[in-house]
């Protein structure tokens, strides 16, 4: 597809719903008793895809869009799937599937697609498995076998939320209490979640303390727009001369806004207005206008603040004077591609002057940068950062694959093209 250039990027635009909370939204409702309303919701092919998954384990789930009905089952009142349960190209389903799954009194398989396939399990059936868990494969297919589970007392070897929530999830069916340690604070929406739903969860720092529930009690989820997908319109409106994006009901939960602060220390033009809490989830109305970004150094416990936006971030960063340098952030490697490899490899094709490195990458800003024929490799994160990257650079550019946007954010190019 070629990327059509717009002439200005200027308007007012709400995102879909975030896609973490959608994810645990379905999943905490249909282990609650009662009826979880979702609004907001994203109906995007990673949450339909958990969507599919609780169906098939006797869950009614009734999805209109952005509207969800969950009829939760209770705790203990999954079914066996009859099939295998497939997990698309979600890395949030399969990882938390396997915290919920390897307490339930039957087995299952879970697979996804070919690349799930290639992102390694070992880090959440490895902690699962010291609780008592059997778990067959480190990648999938994952063939789960029902156990009893026991607390564990738990030091994360990585910063990752999914190898958190999914033990968090399986201390929920444990024999005593669990304890989970964090290297560095990751996204807390199960947290948040769990404690709504009256679940005997605690946490002191960068330690979470969670005991067993017999009851979950459901309540209403309204989903902010993800601040992931409103990550390509702040770094489109900095750059973009002349451009003013109002991003309306923005997710602002503090695990999430690495992007801002990042922006912001690069001299961009950002503000975060009429902020309100739901359920402990802030949500604000975002407003970007361009500027003339400087490089700066990203690393440390920013990172799993921003993991998901640094390939947009190296779009920004192509565009800002001096030397940025990425770094802590080898967990891009293991994401739906190499996200490292991949930055680097497509934007070196529009003569973009970037370093891949072990743990991230060095980007000398400011140079001139033409179209390209790009890959996305599948990713949407890189389909919709190298559609910003095409808009700036001079001329035309392709990509060979822009469907899978659609895991996150299934109208993005309606929304991009709507600013011009
Ligand atoms: O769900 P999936 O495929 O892992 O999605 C990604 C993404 O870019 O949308 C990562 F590839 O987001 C993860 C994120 O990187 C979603 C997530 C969550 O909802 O808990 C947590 C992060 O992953 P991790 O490995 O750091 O826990």
């Amino acid at each position: 597809m070629e990327i059509k250039k717009i002439k200005r990027a200027r308007g007012v635009l709400t995102v879909p719903g975030d896609k973490s909370i959608s994810h645990r939204a379905v999943m905490l409702g249909s282990l609650a008793d009662g009826v979880t309303e979702i609004t907001g919701f994203l109906p995007g092919a990673d949450c339909l895809s958990t969507i599919d998954c609780f169906r098939s384990m006797g869950v009614e789930i009734d999805e209109r869009g952005d509207r969800v009905t969950v009829r939760g089952n209770g705790t203990r009142g999954l079914s066996k799937p009859e099939k295998t349960l497939y997990t698309g190209n979600s890395g949030t389903t399969t990882r938390l599937l396997c915290g919920i799954l390897s307490a339930q009194p039957f087995d299952t398989e879970i697979t996804g697609d070919a690349s799930i396939c290639k992102r390694p399990m070992g880090r959440v059936t490895k902690p699962l498995a010291l609780m008592g868990a059997n778990i067959e494969n480190e990648y999938c297919p994952l063939y789960i076998h029902g156990s009893r589970l026991h607390g564990i007392d738990y030091k994360m070897p990585v910063a990752s939320a999914q190898v958190k929530t999914a033990i968090i999830l399986a201390g929920l069916y444990a024999e005593g209490e669990t304890i989970v340690r964090e290297i560095e604070k990751s996204r807390n929406h199960t947290e948040l979640m769990l404690g709504a739903m009256g679940a005997d969860i605690s946490v002191d720092g960068l330690d979470i303390t969670v005991k067993p529930a017999d009851k979950l009690s459901a309540v209403n989820v309204v989903v902010p727009g993800d601040i992931s997908s409103a990550a390509f319109f702040m770094v489109l409106g900095s750059i973009m001369p002349n451009s003013e994006i109002t991003i309306k009901n923005v997710g602002t939960n503090p695990t999430r806004t690495g992007i801002i602060d990042v922006l912001k220390d690069m001299g961009a033009d950002i503000t975060v207005e009429n902020e309100r809490v739901s359920a402990g989830e802030s949500a604000a109305d975002i407003t970007v206008r361009s500027s003339s970004l400087r490089a700066v150094t990203i690393g440390g416990d920013i990172i799993p603040r921003l993991i998901d936006e640094l390939p947009i971030i190296a779009v920004a960063a192509v565009f800002a004077e001096g030397k940025t340098v990425i770094k802590d952030a080898q967990e891009l490697k293991v994401k739906e591609t190499n996200r490292i490899r991949a930055v680097v490899d497509e934007f070196k094709k529009c003569g973009a002057d970037i370093t891949e490195t072990d743990d991230g990458m060095i980007i000398n800003g400011d140079k001139p940068v033409h179209g390209a024929d790009f890959k996305t490799y599948g990713d949407h994160r890189m389909a919709m950062s190298l559609t910003v990257l095409s808009q700036l650079a001079d001329g035309v550019s392709t990509l060979d694959d822009e469907t899978c946007a659609r895991v996150s954010y299934p109208s993005f190019f309606d929304d991009f093209y709507s600013l011009g």
